[in-house]
């Protein structure tokens, strides 16, 4: 079972992302596939952007016991390319980060993954899934995103 919740949007109204970095300048929604952009994956999807590079929208859970976790993401550009990064952060002192950059494109969906390796194995943290737009006010499109 994926630690993110809402994994596929099909839920509309229980987003669960949240704005982080640069908050102010994103924007979220979740959007109805079409013929020309079907979803990957039921019939809904997210669609971000940043009005400047660098913001970014995170879920965050807690894990305990847990020796790496992995996210996997479906990708896509509504117009052209988006560049972003998939981050998946383990919150403490200090935090952690194993980024992982992509281009989205129009055509196609596409899978983009990352993989962190855990310290302090036994103790309960706080993990963040977070994507990074750094395409400003291009529509990134994220499908299918899950966290093992
Ligand atoms: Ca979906």
């Amino acid at each position: 079972m994926s630690y993110l919740l809402n994994p596929s949007f099909e839920d509309q109204k229980n987003i669960q992302w949240q704005r982080v970095n640069i908050g102010n300048a994103v924007s979220f929604d979740v959007v109805q596939g079409t013929s020309q952009i079907p979803a990957k994956s039921g019939d809904f999807y997210l669609a971000a952007r940043s009005t400047v590079p660098g913001g970014s929208i995170a879920q965050d859970f807690s894990v305990q016991g847990v020796r790496s976790i992995s996210a996997f993401a479906w990708v896509r550009a509504r117009v052209g390319q988006v560049s972003g990064t998939l981050a998946i952060w383990q919150l403490g002192s200090p935090d952690r980060a194993m980024p992982a950059r992509f281009t989205a494109m129009s055509a196609e969906w596409d899978l983009v993954t990352c993989t962190l390796d855990l310290t302090n194995v036994a103790s309960s943290k706080t993990i963040r899934v977070e994507f990074y737009m750094d395409t400003p006010s291009s529509d990134l499109l994220v499908d299918s995103v899950n966290a093992f």
